[in-house]
């Protein structure tokens, strides 16, 4: 049971409330959104399932947890005071400064007394009389709001695999994702660690300092590039807030919403010694910027053989058992799953009680009372830890009944695939709003300034309609078709759509493949975001009001209409200019 179910204070239910907003979801999508709404005089509640504020951040405290992109980037940037005040103290912050400066956040800008923990909102059904969200929860809490905005993570429902004979196994299971809060001490433990994305590439080397025998169970070998982590000097952090502001712009007028150097030249114009001396330096700079090494890396399959070969050699190097060095070698693409960030993984597997387990070609057969069997051996284990990822993108919405106009639920909308206008809104559910839902940059982005985006346009819209005295707004659904289509085809100019990683929900057996998030580049999207507000909400019709006499009032969503840098970048695509999106 996650650890936060198991002791919820009691409280009363909330029942007959209305609010102008329920939002689900206190991580920092949730909390924001709350902010934002509280600032233009909404009424909202936020429901949470936790018991605190952080979502990811909350959850995900496995060891070694932290972020990968940098965290004076990785935070809030709309409020000046905030960026001022707040101190990172290391280069990739670890999950629980994370959490703190996300307690901090609901602290400052007074959010918890709007937010129920402990709460997981069960069903929202659209009231189509009343022209109103109806939103149940595992406590009884029954409440009605014009506006249900769903802040519910895209990495937050774990994967569980059905293991066979996993309720035989006679010790702990954990997932990374759900990790207990008292955290965990394998000191003298045979451990066992399923999976090697990115959770269990920062699990396992923590885990093999305590552990007495470690064994991993590959499925797919990973690509990881060191992060070359180190404490923040305050020299370096003034230097940045000296003009905050200005690298703020210049990450939103970059692909990933965040910046790093980046050389648009191609890899295949360059000769092979030209190319290893750029990947040295990639490599020693570390961290996802490595991609940026050439401008056609994710885009031609040659040049991302050279970067694959050069991150292949380097597991060579580092891995001193050649057998066990070819099997962590990654023969996919680079850079197709999401690239991971590392401390110490490869040089983990040189120590004696560590050993890699290929599940490759026989899969996991089974758990058994005293460990794992594979090809019909059993590795014997005192504890378990399922590193197994999540059901990206959508998992999160498939945990609550959906219904929308007509009896529709979410579910049946979307079982062949996530279908939304702009990632923002879906066709046939009224003001339901999906921060960074599926079709929108989210995950292929900073994900606090994708969030900062999708809640400022997202405010600026329920602004709007109160001013013009609209009761709701959904997409047109030949706009929704083109956006999921052009999402689609936006997909097929890079690699990246071609392994099969959870970005196309691969990584679960029958999920549709559908490549979910929008690969286009974040400044693409933010242009035609405001595009779609200026011109009217272009594409979405919105009923009761006085249509059509007043044009949006961009309020919140002004400081996001950033210049493209079209030496960066231009509008026309990611595709034409070869930009590397991490
Ligand atoms: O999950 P994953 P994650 N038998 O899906 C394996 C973000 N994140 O939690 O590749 C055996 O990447 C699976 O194998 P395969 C980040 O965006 C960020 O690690 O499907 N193995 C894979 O190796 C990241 O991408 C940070 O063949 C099985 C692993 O489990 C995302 O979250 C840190 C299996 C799952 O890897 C998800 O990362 C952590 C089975 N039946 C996470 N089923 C940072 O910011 C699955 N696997 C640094």
């Amino acid at each position: 049971m996650p650890p936060a179910m198991q002791d919820q204070p009691q409280r009363a239910p909330e029942a007959g409330a209305a609010f102008d907003a329920i939002i689900v979801g206190a991580g920092f999508a949730g909390m924001y959104m709350l902010h934002r709404l509280r600032g233009l005089g909404f009424t909202a509640r936020v429901y949470e399932a936790g018991g605190g504020v952080g979502g990811t951040w909350y959850w995900n405290r496995y060891p070694g947890a932290r972020c990968d992109v940098e965290s004076m980037q990785y935070s809030f940037s709309f409020s000046e005071e905030l960026d001022q005040q707040w101190d990172w103290s290391e280069k990739y912050a670890p999950q629980a400064e994370i959490l703190s400066y996300a307690n901090h956040v609901a602290d400052r800008f007074d959010l918890r007394r709007h937010i129920l923990f402990d709460t997981r909102v069960t069903a929202a059904t659209f009231d189509e009389a009343a022209k109103c969200w109806r939103i149940e929860t595992d406590r009884g809490d029954n409440v009605s709001a014009k506006f249900c905005i769903m802040a519910v993570g895209c990495l937050s429902a774990a994967n569980h695999v059905p293991f066979e004979g996993r309720a035989d196994f006679q010790g702990p299971i954990y997932h990374t994702g759900e990790w207990p809060h008292e955290g965990v001490d394998f000191t003298g433990l045979r451990v066992g660690v399923i999976g090697t994305g990115s959770s269990a590439i920062q699990s396992i080397p923590i885990i093999a300092q305590q552990a007495s025998a470690l064994t991993v169970f590959q499925r797919t070998a990973t690509y990881t590039v060191p992060a070359w982590n180190e404490k923040l000097t305050p020299e370096y952090r003034n230097a940045i807030k000296a003009d905050y502001p200005a690298l703020r712009a210049k990450a939103r007028a970059r692909p990933t919403g965040f910046y790093f150097p980046f050389n648009m030249k191609p890899a295949l114009e360059a000769t092979p010694e030209q190319r290893t001396r750029q990947y040295e330096e990639a490599w020693q700079r570390g961290g996802l910027p490595f991609l940026g090494a050439y401008g056609d890396l994710l885009f031609e399959k040659a040049a991302n053989d050279t970067i694959a070969e050069f991150a292949r050699d380097k597991i060579r190097s580092i891995v001193k058992d050649p057998t066990t060095a070819e099997l962590l070698c990654p023969h996919n693409v680079f850079g197709c799953k999401r690239l991971c960030v590392d401390t110490g993984y490869f040089e983990t597997y040189n120590l004696p009680h560590v050993k890699l387990v290929d599940v490759s070609k026989t899969p996991i057969e089974r758990f058994t009372a005293g460990g794992i069997e594979v090809n019909g051996t059993e590795y014997p284990l005192d504890a378990i830890v399922c590193a197994t990822g999540f059901a990206a993108m959508t998992g999160s919405f498939d945990r609550i009944a959906i219904t929308g106009r007509d009896g529709r639920t979410l579910a049946e909308k979307w079982r062949a695939g996530p279908r939304a206008y702009l990632g923002v809104a879906t066709a046939g559910f009224p003001n339901l709003f999906t921060i960074t839902g599926p079709g929108s940059p989210s995950v292929l982005a900073s994900m606090i300034q994708a969030i900062e985006q999708h809640v400022d346009w997202m405010a600026d819209c329920m602004a709007h309609m109160r001013d013009i005295g609209a009761a709701t707004i959904e997409p047109l659904q030949a706009d929704e078709d083109d956006w999921v289509e052009h999402v689609n085809e936006v997909s097929k100019v890079s690699l990246r759509s071609t392994c099969n990683s959870w970005y196309v929900g691969a990584n679960i057996p029958g999920r549709p493949r559908v490549f979910m998030p929008y690969i286009g580049g974040f400044p693409v999207y933010v242009q035609k975001c405001n595009e779609v507000m200026t011109n009217g909400f272009e594409g979405f019709v919105m009923e009761g009001g006085d249509i059509g006499n007043e044009m949006p009032r961009v309020r919140l969503t002004e400081r996001w209409r950033v210049p493209l840098d079209i030496e960066v970048i231009s509008p026309a695509a990611v595709a034409a200019r070869r930009v590397p999106v991490v």
